[in-house]
């Protein structure tokens, strides 16, 4: 196979899902190779692959690209489709992929990624709060503004559903109240096949 894809532990692994859901959705092919995180062992064995030591890890044609964002514009190149074909919403998406990228830190340390659970109570302080309200206006304003050809941010699929995913899945385990846009934005990304598919391994690994 000359295209595959490192990934961590699909429980946990929420820079991993990114690129998978991505890749999967874009229906281009590639093989899944998947190393326990949070091990002694596995910055050794993720290092195998790409020197940053960090999963996911994109192996194209015998070349190591890493870092999420980076490896989701390669796969654009070869996908188009997974970003917006509009010059200016493309822009704009890519403003939002990359504000997810660096930031909401309050909310990513206090509400990690766990597929498998729900129903979880943690102490949301004023930070993960304004992460909070800041995702559900962008995920509001998108599908007012770009969703109108079908249920994702904008109508279709694309690498902002990808980078925005993980989130989804928090706000699921840890039962943020949303808004009834958001719920249906947030239905749409739990029940795509791709990302069932990906909750039925993270729970065959437990
Ligand atoms: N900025 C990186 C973040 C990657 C990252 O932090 N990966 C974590 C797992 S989600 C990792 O590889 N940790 C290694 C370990 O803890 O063993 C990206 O976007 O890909």
């Amino acid at each position: 196979m000359q295209r595959q894809l490192i990934i961590g532990d699909k429980i946990f692994s929420s820079w991993s899902l990114r690129p998978w859901l991505a890749l999967v959705k874009s229906g281009l092919p590639f093989e899944e190779i998947l190393i326990r995180i949070h091990r002694p062992e596995s910055v050794e064995n993720i290092k195998k692959y790409s020197p940053a030591g960090k999963v996911p890890v994109l192996i194209e044609e015998g070349v190591a690209i890493w870092d999420s964002l980076a490896i989701i514009e390669c796969l654009a190149e070869q996908a188009p489709s997974l970003w917006p074909a509009d010059r200016l919403q493309r822009a704009f998406a890519r403003s939002l992929a990359a504000e997810m990228h660096s930031g909401f830190a309050a909310l990513r340390s206090t509400m990690s990624m766990n597929v498998c659970a729900s129903g979880v109570q943690v102490e949301a302080g004023a930070d993960v709060q304004r992460d909070i309200e800041r995702i559900q206006s962008i995920w509001t304003d998108c599908r007012a503004r770009f969703g109108a050809g079908g249920p994702w941010l904008f109508g279709t699929f694309t690498a902002v559903d990808a980078m925005f995913a993980p989130v989804v899945t928090r706000f699921r385990t840890y039962n943020v109240s949303v808004s009834p846009v958001v719920q249906a934005y947030m239905d749409t990304v739990w029940n795509d096949p791709a990302m069932q598919r990906w909750v039925a391994d993270a729970q065959a690994e437990q």
